[in-house]
């Protein structure tokens, strides 16, 4: 089997730059180590930034997201017993839209199909070749069957438990990492949303995130743990922590109704550089976590294929290759901001160190300027609906 780029993986990532090869006449498979109905069901992010949304649109892809996509001006930051919206499109005139990581994924699926693209799931890429030739190899196996796809390049957009990053030769990449001393518990609920827009709750129990993903279904997170098994939190056990950590201001109470999905997330921040080596060039999670506290996950991973679709397209159209060539520097000015957002969303509104008295402090002053200083909410707001470049 041959084409022009290989794509490892069929996340946000693999997906959209499958499609943006496509729009430029060029040619992509996808390999995909899970099967379609999985990666179509998987329940993960929940936030498109605005530069997400005119990308989905310019694109053709936002038919369903213009329909089913909920616009969000604002968020809430809740503390102290006390409830403060950030005003977001007022201070940057730019917005959010709500609309499930798996539907970008149905409908880039869909858009790839339709278009005779070459999606092939429960494709298990096992190992990289000839990466420092003209030629790579990816090696993978399907239906009990070892196969071969030869490539010109290839795209590692497998995640953080993928084989590209593998694939680099020791001693070329620098890794950056922090762990945090707690994961996310998330729950999707057959609940009518009790909030209009997303509400981010720092409590001295831990923090908690009321979301949504449409009128009848609701996203909730809870700060647990790193260890936390799943087991030891029955339905009755998270809605009354959920309503501990977030029923902190009079007269509001949120919404219960049936655990239709939860699981536990480790949060880290992690990135390698370079972002490329030769022939390879990784994207999304396979080169880069954030903690989710600042919705970023997904939209870093659309932000990089965006760059390689354009840098694939000059390499192709006018073989230039000054953009692939400057994809890792370009990619990780937006990625190290990203980053730095994260961290600091997460360290304002999560328990970190146990009884740290000095830290809460901190947060408490954070957290207070952020809802009565025009120029933080606004430092707040622009990095939160997305920096239109960095
Ligand atoms: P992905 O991980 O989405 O896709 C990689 C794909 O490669 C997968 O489909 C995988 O099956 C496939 N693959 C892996 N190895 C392979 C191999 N050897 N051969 C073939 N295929 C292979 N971000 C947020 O902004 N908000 C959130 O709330 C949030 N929650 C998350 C919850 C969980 C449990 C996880 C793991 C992540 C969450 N994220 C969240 C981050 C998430 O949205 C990612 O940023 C996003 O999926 C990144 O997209 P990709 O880079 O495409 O990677
Ligand atoms: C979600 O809706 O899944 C979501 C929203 C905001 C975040 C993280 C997750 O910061």
């Amino acid at each position: 089997m041959r084409t022009q780029v290989g794509i490892v993986g069929a996340g946000p990532a693999g997906l959209m730059l499958s499609h943006l090869l496509h729009l430029h006449g060029i040619e992509s498979v996808v390999l995909e180590c899970r099967s379609r109905e999985y990666v179509e069901q998987r329940v993960r992010a929940g936030v498109l930034e605005q530069g997400s949304v005119d990308l989905l649109h310019r694109t053709g892809l936002a038919d369903r997201l213009l329909r089913e996509g909920m616009r969000h001006e604002g968020i809430e930051l809740r503390f102290d017993g006390e409830s403060h919206r950030v005003p977001m499109t007022e201070l940057t005139g730019r917005a959010i839209t709500v609309y499930g990581q798996q539907e970008v994924v149905k409908d880039l699926i869909a858009a790839r199909l339709a278009a005779g693209g070459s999606v092939l799931f429960e494709a298990d890429a096992v190992r990289l070749d000839g990466l420092d030739s003209d030629s790579p190899v990816i090696h993978f196996r399907r239906d009990g069957r070892d196969e071969e796809l030869h490539c010109d390049f290839v795209a590692g957009c497998d995640g953080f438990h993928g084989v590209s990053r593998g694939a680099v030769p020791d001693g070329v990449l620098r890794t950056y990492e922090r762990t945090y001393p707690f994961a996310w518990l998330g729950v999707l609920a057959a609940a009518p949303p009790a909030v209009d827009e997303l509400v981010y709750a720092n409590h001295e129990r831990g923090f908690a995130l009321y979301s949504l993903r449409s009128p009848e279904i609701s996203r909730l997170y809870l700060q647990v743990d790193p260890d936390e098994e799943i087991a030891a939190w029955p339905d009755e056990r998270i809605w009354a922590e959920l309503r501990t950590r977030l029923e902190t201001v009079p007269g509001w109470s949120l919404n219960e109704g049936p655990v239709l999905e939860k699981s536990i997330t480790p949060m880290r921040s992690f990135v390698v550089e370079p972002m490329q080596w030769q022939r390879l060039f990784l994207a999304g999670d396979a080169v880069h976590i954030v903690p989710p506290t600042g919705a970023k996950g997904m939209n870093l991973a659309l932000a990089d294929v965006a760059l390689l679709g354009d840098a694939f397209a000059a390499w192709y159209g006018q073989q230039r290759a000054d953009l692939l060539e400057n994809y890792s520097t370009t990619a990780l000015r937006r990625v190290w901001r990203a980053q730095h957002f994260s961290w600091w969303m997460t360290s304002m509104l999560h328990r970190l160190e146990k009884d740290d008295p000095y830290e809460t402090k901190l947060q408490a002053a954070t957290l207070r300027y952020a809802v009565s200083s025009p120029a933080y909410a606004t430092s707040l707001a622009e990095n939160y609906v997305g920096l239109p470049e960095v």
